[in-house]
């Protein structure tokens, strides 16, 4: 049977809720329906009611997913994203939707003031934005993307459109957000780093005095269950960092600098860097087929893999830990950031091995990967980012397990995956025990992971997914 004939390039004709009891189908076309419902017709939202902009890291995993049931869907997906880039390189965090109204996600883009704030940074005039960033996947996606259908992509002149804006963004990353000036790039805030509510932010967020309660309104609560979501001391801190950010006109304080002008918050995160890195491989492969040699590019990715293994690496721990620019030194939390460096295929052979130990052992050894340590004191399975499993990092660590030859490992945590993704309704995170579903169900990288997981397993079984 030919999948692509399910879903279409036309948009959906209005939003679909996922029915997580609907179970008619395979776990492939109930993956493609999830996608279908959430596509607005430009790009996917991660969910209608919790999430109803555009994200970016989302738009990379969901573009990974969606080249196997339209590659045309899946480029749109990452050129919409590229057309809200800004003039100095940075890709906004979140591309909001017009159409949508102002109080159905906190923060709106009366918050942001992307056009205004952000005009010496170079935001776009025409759309919306957030001013913060988030993990770079976007080139490792547009290679997986171009790969799905070369023949299309080529035709279309898709890599050669969004390199130029890849290196931009690439650039804005090593230079404008080097601050601790060794070579990495440094996120500063929770939500730049994806993973929001982490443990591993407590200790650097504890220095930031909280907005008010009343200066400001929540929206996630209404469609998430407080107890799963962080608290409202939490995003008190979450809106001093993006409004005193926004309040500089979001302009990147010089390496070094932990003066007035500077951060509250700056750390080194192990996740980001090795997605950097990751992409800085991708695009080495990009530059390769738009016929340069790309020799600079996979030189500096080895050369940066060498960096974030002396700057962050931990024998003791057996894992990385993020860097606390501020506070000086290690932060002594394991978040399963700390993992995603298995990516990389220049991880020294030791590293490889301890990493690949510990994500078989006391600290993060469930079914399915939990977000942080199953021993920390601050574990939760149920709360966001602090313990329970998210489908991206399982795909990392998969595709991570298998790069460095630890296949029987990646199966069974692939298997785990995509029965866990299905039971739930593609939940946006689950229970790492028992697969129970929390947050939002008919989450789009949920589904999408799912379905790239399905079909490397179809497509090439033991041999595992196309590496790309
Ligand atoms: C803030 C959209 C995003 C993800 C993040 C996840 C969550 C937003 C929020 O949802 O963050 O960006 O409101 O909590 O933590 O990783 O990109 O799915």
């Amino acid at each position: 049977m030919d999948r692509t004939t399910h879903v279409t390039d036309r948009p959906a004709r209005s939003a679909v809720a996922y029915d997580p009891g609907a179970r008619a189908g395979t776990p492939h076309l109930r993956a493609a329906r999830v996608l279908a419902g959430n596509w607005t017709g430009t790009s996917t939202v991660p969910s209608r009611a919790l999430y109803p902009h555009q994200w970016s890291w989302d738009s990379g995993f969901v573009a990974i997913g969606l080249r196997h049931l339209s590659p045309l869907r899946a480029q749109t997906e990452l050129e919409t994203l590229l057309a809200a880039q800004w003039g100095d390189g940075r890709i906004p965090h979140i591309v909001f939707n017009p159409s949508v109204p102002l109080d159905a996600y906190f923060p709106s883009p009366d918050f942001w003031r992307s056009s205004t704030a952000g005009r010496a940074a170079g935001a776009p005039r025409t759309v919306q934005t957030s001013g913060i960033v988030q993990p770079p996947v976007h080139a490792l996606a547009a290679w997986l993307v171009h790969r799905a259908d070369p023949g299309l992509s080529r035709a279309r002149g898709f890599l050669a459109r969004v390199y130029p804006r890849l290196a931009a963004w690439h650039r804005y990353l090593l230079h404008r957000r080097d601050l601790g000036g060794a070579g990495l790039a440094s996120v500063i805030h929770p939500w730049e780093q994806g993973m929001d509510n982490s443990p591993c932010w407590d200790a650097p967020l504890a220095r930031v005095t909280p907005a008010p309660a009343r200066t400001f309104r929540r929206a996630d609560l209404a469609h998430g269950a407080p107890e799963d979501r962080p608290t409202d001391l939490d995003y008190g801190r979450y809106v001093r960092l993006a409004a005193d950010y926004r309040d500089r006109c979001y302009r990147d304080a010089p390496a070094g600098d932990a003066g007035a002008g500077a951060d509250a918050f700056a750390v080194e995160d192990p996740a980001f860097n090795a997605l950097l890195i990751a992409s800085e491989h991708a695009l080495a492969r990009i530059a390769r087929e738009l016929g340069a040699t790309g020799t600079a590019r996979r030189a500096r990715a080895e050369r940066l893999t060498g960096v974030l293994v002396e700057r962050l690496w931990q024998p003791e721990a057996g894992m990385f830990l993020c860097r606390d620019l501020r506070g000086g030194g290690p932060v002594p939390e394991r978040g399963v950031c700390g993992l995603v460096p298995l990516l990389l295929p220049g991880l020294p052979r030791d590293v490889a091995d301890a990493l690949v130990r510990t994500l078989a052992g006391p600290h993060f050894g469930a079914r399915l990967v939990p977000s942080y340590d199953l021993l920390g004191e601050a574990f939760d399975p149920h709360r966001y980012w602090r313990g329970p499993a998210w489908f991206n990092t399982g795909w990392l660590l998969e595709r991570g397990l298998r790069t460095h030859g630890a296949s029987a490992r990646a199966d069974a945590l692939r298997d785990a995956m995509i029965e866990a993704a299905d039971a739930s309704g593609f939940a946006e995170y689950v229970d790492p025990h028992t697969g129970e579903a929390r947050g939002a169900t008919g989450f789009s990288w949920t589904a999408a992971l799912t379905l790239d997981l399905l079909q490397a397993k179809d497509v090439n079984g033991a041999k595992g997914r196309d590496r790309g």
